[in-house]
C-alpha cells in the first residue's frame, strides 16, 4: 500500500485541514500519515483561534516519522508561520519528500487568516520550488502572482508565472467565478481547461479535498493531469453529498 504524507493544521469540524486529508487518503485507498503543525479552534459557523507548533514539534514529528515510514507522496496545507515554513522545507530537502504537492492556503472558508504576511516569501521562493504541483484557487493565484484575475485569459496568465516558480505543473481552479466552476491545468507545454456546473452554495473544504485527492491519485500512479481530472470528479461528488451538519457552512461527506 502507498503511503501518503500531509503537512497541515488541525479542523477540528474535520472539514478541512488533516482530519479532510485522511479521510480522503483512506477513501481512496492509500495509506495516509499526517504531520502537524498548528491547532485551530473553529466550528461551521466560527473561527476562532490559530495555536502554532513549536519547531522543535514539527522538527520532531519529522524525525521520528520519517526514519520509519517513506511517503510515496506528500502535500502541505496549512503551516501558517514564516518559521514554520523554513523549519518544513528543510525537513522536505532533508528527508528527500517527493512528490509534494503544494495547497498554498491563505484564508479559510470563513475569513480566517491561515498564513502570516511575512510567510509570503518563503513560500513563493523556497517551498514551490521543491513541488511537481501547486494547487490554487482564485484568490490563491493572485496572491502568489500579484494579478487581478477576471477571466480564463487571466488564469492562463498566472498559471505560467506560478510555473516560473519552478513547480511543475498548475491548477488554478476557477470555483469561485460565477457561473461555470471552470479549472485550468498547465505543466508548462499544455494548458488544458475543465470545465464543470457550478454547485451553488458556500462549501467548506474543497481545496484541502482536492488536493489530498490528487496525491492520492498520484500514489495510484496517475500522471498529473489525469489526477486533475479525478480529483475534480472525486470533489464534485463530495460537494453534491455535502450535508449541513451545523449551523453554518455546509460539510463535504467523502
Ligand atoms: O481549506 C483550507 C484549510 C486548511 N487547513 C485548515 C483549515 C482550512 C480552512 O478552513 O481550517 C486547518
Amino acid at each position: 500500500m502507498k503511503l501518503a504524507l500531509t503537512i497541515g493544521a488541525s479542523d477540528p469540524t474535520a472539514g478541512a485541514g488533516i482530519q479532510m486529508d485522511l479521510k480522503v487518503f483512506h477513501a481512496l485507498g492509500v495509506y495516509g500519515l499526517t504531520i502537524i503543525t498548528a491547532i485551530t479552534s473553529q466550528s461551521t459557523i466560527e473561527f476562532s483561534s490559530v495555536f502554532p507548533l513549536t519547531e522543535q514539534a514539527i522538527n520532531s514529528q519529522f524525525k521520528t516519522l520519517l526514519k520509519d515510514l517513506k511517503p510515496y507522496a506528500a502535500k502541505t496545507g496549512m503551516i501558517y508561520s514564516k518559521e514554520a515554513f523554513q523549519c518544513i522545507i528543510e525537513n522536505i530537502k532533508k528527508f528527500n519528500i517527493k512528490n509534494l504537492v503544494i495547497d498554498p492556503v491563505i484564508t479559510s472558508t470563513l475569513g480566517a487568516k491561515l498564513i502570516e504576511d511575512d510567510a509570503f516569501e518563503v513560500l513563493k521562493e523556497e517551498l514551490i520550488p521543491l513541488s511537481i504541483a501547486v494547487t490554487a484557487n482564485i484568490p490563491e493565484a493572485e496572491m502568489l502572482t500579484g494579478l487581478k484575475i477576471r477571466d480564463f485569459e487571466g488564469m492562463y496568465e498566472a498559471s505560467k508565472i506560478v510555473y516560473q516558480m519552478g513547480t511543475r505543473s498548475v491548477i488554478i481552479k476557477g470555483g469561485h467565478f460565477d457561473k461555470k466552476a471552470v479549472d485550468v491545468f498547465y505543466d508548462g507545454r499544455v494548458f488544458h481547461k475543465l470545465e464543470g456546473e457550478k454547485i451553488p452554495g458556500e462549501f467548506h473544504g474543497t481545496g484541502c479535498a482536492f488536493s489530498s485527492a490528487f496525491v492520492s491519485f498520484l500514489c495510484k500512479n496517475y500522471n498529473p493531469f489525469e489526477a486533475f481530472k479525478a480529483s475534480k470528479d472525486f470533489v464534485r461528488k463530495a460537494i453534491e453529498n455535502s450535508l449541513k451538519l451545523g449551523h453554518g457552512i455546509n460539510l463535504l461527506i467523502i
